[in-house]
């Protein structure tokens, strides 16, 4: 089975309104497996790398501000499709054209506080895991649930 990661990142707006649990539970009960879970303020280096796609756009200015306001807690999950699903589970980029029983669409309604990052391709995965965690914050583990998750 593969076990493909990606990179979930809880917004400094989602921090502050006490979403850290709601969200991380969300992953857990889908059966999805944490490997690395940290709360920092990311630096203008790290988010300018992160969101480099962005450079020159409008919004790039204030996504950094806002980005850097406050503690993100970044996390990398693992599991069957999880980059797919969890852009699924998160909804889309504007809270107010996400479905109820998303992430965004339960608890977002600005773009510019849309709650939760998540990777959007296999490729931006590896990059954003690679960037926000060094290998060793990485954790390797067994779960004993894993034959009641996967058949
Ligand atoms: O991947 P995703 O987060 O869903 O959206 P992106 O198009 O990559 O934009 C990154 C981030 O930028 C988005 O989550 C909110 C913010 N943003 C914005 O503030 N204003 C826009 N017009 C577009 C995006
Ligand atoms: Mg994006």
């Amino acid at each position: 089975m593969s076990q493909e990661q990606t990179f979930i990142a809880i917004k400094p707006d989602a921090v502050q309104r006490g979403l850290i649990g709601p969200i991380i539970t969300r992953f857990e009960r889908r059966g999805y497996k944490l490997r690395a879970i940290k709360l920092l303020v990311p630096d203008r280096t790290l988010l300018e790398k992160h969101y480099d796609e962005h450079k020159g756009k409008p919004f790039f200015e204030k996504l950094v501000g806002f980005m850097g306001s406050g503690p993100v807690c970044a996390m990398v999950w693992e599991g069957k499709d999880v980059v797919k699903t969890g852009r699924v589970m998160l909804g889309a980029t504007n809270p107010l054209a996400s479905a109820p029983g998303t992430i965004r669409g339960d608890y977002g309604i600005d773009l510019g506080r849309n709650v939760c990052h998540g990777s959007d391709s296999v490729d931006s995965a590896k990059y954003e895991i690679n960037l926000w965690f060094q290998s060793a914050e990485i954790q390797q583990y067994d779960r004993a649930i894993e034959g009641w998750v996967y058949e």
